[in-house]
């Protein structure tokens, strides 16, 4: 991270709470954190979860990699340096959807331990990371958008699983194998748990002090 240079700043307190937000939506903010290869299957699940977590009436929202570097974080790069601090903002931008009641799914490659720890610091509790796992030849055969093809020929630099590193997650929260999975058995599989570990009951009414 680079120097801090935000000083003499004093956080407000909302009177509106998480807790309001939460009891309101009958579900909690989260973010659900889908670190994998490029290729792996990251972006097609999150759409297809964010599609049926909406149509059950759950807050949804997806960040996704290609769409964030289009914007946000369009002056960042490949390079260590830059990825750490593409995955730093996207969390701290993560825990914020989180905190207003949101459930965020990012869909980032994420290949480094730290910065994933980083990110779960951002979002604490409500953080779950899941590992879109998907071997290496795999993903080179599906190759979606020719960038394996590119990176093999010497075409783009620093790729990931090529000539960058993926450090698979150690203690990741759910796996999704999409390399025997379909994405139907994945979405369910993450509607379950969002459905179990997330809804808020009507009885749950936050206390007034
Ligand atoms: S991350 O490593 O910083 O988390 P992120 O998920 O935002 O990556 O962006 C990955 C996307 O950028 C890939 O899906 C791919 O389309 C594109 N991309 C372009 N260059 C690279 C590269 N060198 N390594 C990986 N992905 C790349």
């Amino acid at each position: 991270m680079s120097e801090r240079k935000s000083k003499n700043i004093t956080r407000v307190e909302h009177r509106v709470t998480i807790e309001d937000r939460e009891f309101r939506n009958r579900h909690k903010g989260a973010v659900l954190w889908f670190t994998g290869l490029s290729g792996a299957g990251k972006s097609t699940l999150a759409i297809a979860l964010e599609e049926a977590l909406f149509k059950r009436g759950f807050q949804v929202y997806v960040l996704d990699g290609d769409n964030v570097r289009d914007g946000l974080n369009s002056d960042l790069g490949f390079s260590h340096e830059d990825r750490t601090e593409n995955i730093r903002r996207v969390g701290e931008v993560a825990a914020l959807f989180a905190r207003a009641g949101v459930i965020c799914i990012s869909a980032f490659i994420s290949p480094y331990r730290e910065d994933r720890a980083i990110a779960r610091r951002a979002a604490g509790e409500k953080f779950y990371e899941v590992y879109i796992a998907a071997d290496l030849a795999t993903c080179e055969k599906r190759d979606p958008k020719g960038l394996y093809k590119k990176a093999r020929a010497g075409e783009i630099a620093d790729f990931t699983g090529v000539s960058a590193p993926y450090e698979v997650p150690e203690n990741p929260e759910i796996v999704v194998d999409t390399s025997t999975e379909t994405v139907g058995s994945g979405v369910a599989v993450l509607t379950e748990f969002v459905t179990a570990r997330l809804s808020v009951a009507e009885s749950a009414r936050p206390r007034r002090p």
